[in-house]
């Protein structure tokens, strides 16, 4: 099977301020020195690197004392909010170098409004260990980064970040794979609002290649739309250490790739966000390096083509 050549849009983003610790804003340069531009031009993609976004923090936001550094994680929403949807009008496909995972409050919105424009619906798939359903009201501890789910489906309006008739996601367009801690605040929240989880036990049942029919079959039936995002605590942390929130019992590399490799055959996805990796607690790139080859997987690379579905 040939791949399909696309012409892909670098974007990096240095912010580290939604998570408690500091190191995601290296992201970026580590996925760079790890090649992730000359994994997609070796698979015969257009590559475009559009370098790092720079903000400054948002005069008319409120400072906020359970949403940390919200004038800052603001203007990065606004500012990649635009640069996603910028790209994907100019038929590219945005790929976004975190960065910790507050940054998907203006990527997915950024894809929300395309979406909205081309009418059709889009689903986001959840690769993590959180469920990332926080809002200011229920956060244990304040960090924007646990936040995006709730923020992009319109449930964690703090101040006006973007404007008030901004498209939103439907919260039961949402897929999360991989989940394994969730606070209880977000237990009860995840489930009134129809979010769409896999945990870790679902993984281990039903396996992740039954788990990805089910998904990819639903967003074809609708002709949807799918933003992916990746956090590194997707992965087990024996294979991929370089990150601030660690939980063991993660997704091991065959599963991540096959997740990867279902995408790729399915043509769904329309962007992808690559986030909270932390080269400083990373072991020689090492997860830097996992993230590079996952994406690679994802923008076609494979081990022998396959037997064409329909012949
Ligand atoms: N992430 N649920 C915890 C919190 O602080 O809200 C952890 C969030 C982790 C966020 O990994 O992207
Ligand atoms: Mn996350
Ligand atoms: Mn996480
Ligand atoms: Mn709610």
């Amino acid at each position: 099977m040939e791949v399909q050549s696309r012409s892909v849009t670098l974007i990096g983003v240095p912010v580290e301020e939604g998570s408690g610790r500091r190191g995601a804003a290296m992201g970026p340069a580590a996925l760079r020195i790890a090649g992730v531009d000359q994994a997609l031009i070796d698979l015969g993609h257009d590559v475009r690197d559009e370098g790092d976004i720079h903000v400054v923090p948002a005069r008319d936001l409120p400072n906020h004392p359970k949403a940390h550094n919200l004038r800052l994680i603001g203007a990065y929403t606004r500012a990649l909010e635009a640069s996603t949807y910028d790209a994907a009008a100019a038929g590219r496909f945005p790929l976004i170098l975190g960065g910790d995972h507050s940054l998907s409050m203006g990527s997915v919105s950024g894809m929300a409004r395309y979406a909205a424009e081309k009418g059709r619906p889009l689903f986001v798939l959840w690769l993590d260990a959180h469920s990332d359903f926080n809002s200011p009201a229920t956060s244990p501890s304040g960090n924007m980064h646990g936040m995006p789910v709730a923020f992009f489906s319109g449930q964690a309006e703090v101040a006006e970040i973007l404007p008030k008739d901004r498209p939103l996601v439907d919260p039961r367009n949402v897929f999360q794979v991989g989940i394994r801690s969730v606070d209880p605040s977000e237990r009860v929240e995840i489930q009134k609002h129809g979010v769409n989880v896999f945990d870790m036990r679902s993984i281990d049942e039903q396996g992740i290649a039954a788990t990805m029919r089910h998904i990819v079959s639903t967003i074809e039936r609708a002709n949807g739309l799918l933003h992916v995002s990746l956090d590194v605590d997707f992965l087990d942390p024996d294979i991929a250490p370089g990150v601030g929130t660690t939980v063991p019992g993660g997704a091991t590399f065959r599963e991540a790739h096959l997740v990867m490799e279902m995408l790729s055959d399915s043509g769904l996805v329309s962007s992808l966000d690559l986030v909270e990796l932390n080269p400083f607690l990373d072991d020689r790139g090492k997860s830097a390096r996992v993230l590079v080859e996952l994406t690679a997987s994802l923008f076609g690379r494979r081990i022998f083509d396959r037997p064409t579905r329909a012949a």
